[in-house]
């Protein structure tokens, strides 16, 4: 199985630590966001990172990806069971990628790989409005979502993989969760990070971003 994509994409990472937390064995090809060669358009349309192949068939898109995960792998479960459940998970994981990923990604892009890769100014008033108008928001309604210990349904899942994935790059970019306005979630972040799956991928992704930045030095 491929993954094809950045580690260090969100997306491509919630496809990671989903292959991760299921013991899965993958091999990542690195492809950078903005790849539209005719080869990576057949398997993802859109040219977007994460495209997946397993054997001859190959598809996009990080939701689908960890779905087919789950209904080809169930052993390892990271979708909760009944359907009241299973609404909210893929809830979440939708609300992840649509609404939590654009804020963070600017972070991303504007802190990061903005000044350090593709040497590019930096849109600080971006910037600001995704720190002072976009997230708190984001973080005022998950604040009352995430639970007091582990996760959205007891052990790590697809929604919380999704939910978590973003604020790493956000991370990256200097943003931290403030404990004070919102300590649910900046624990749960930190319980996410701390997860063998997701710090298996963390570990792997340093040594990608490490070399990334010495290149572009
Ligand atoms: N809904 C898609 C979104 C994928 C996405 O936005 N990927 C970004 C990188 S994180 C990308 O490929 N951007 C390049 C582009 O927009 O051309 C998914 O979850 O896989």
């Amino acid at each position: 199985m491929k993954v094809h994509g950045l580690i260090m994409s969100p997306n491509v990472r919630k496809v990671i630590v989903a292959l991760n937390a299921k013991g899965i064995a993958f091999e990542n090809i690195q492809v950078f966001p903005g790849t539209h060669t005719p080869e990576f358009l057949k398997i993802s349309p859109r040219g977007m990172i994460p495209a997946f192949e397993d054997g001859d068939f190959a598809f996009s898109d990080s939701a689908v990806i960890m779905e087919y995960l789950e209904e080809k792998f169930p052993e390892t479960s990271l979708m909760p069971s009944g359907p009241k459940n299973r609404a909210l998970s893929r809830w979440f994981t939708e609300y992840g990628g649509s609404v939590v990923f654009p804020p963070c990604g600017t972070i991303f892009t504007q802190l990061m790989a903005n000044p350090y890769y593709f040497k590019r100014p930096t849109d600080q008033a971006a910037v600001d409005d995704a720190i002072t108008e976009k997230l708190p928001p984001i973080l005022d309604y998950l604040e009352s979502h995430v639970p007091d210990t582990g996760f959205l349904f007891g052990e790590l899942g697809v929604a919380d993989i999704s939910l978590l994935s973003p604020f790493i790059n956000a991370e990256y970019g200097g943003y931290e969760i403030d404990a004070a306005k919102w300590p649910q979630m900046a624990a749960y972040y930190q319980r996410g990070k701390a997860h063998p799956a997701f710090m298996s991928t963390l570990i792997e992704e340093d040594k990608l971003r490490q070399a990334i930045m010495a290149q572009a030095s």
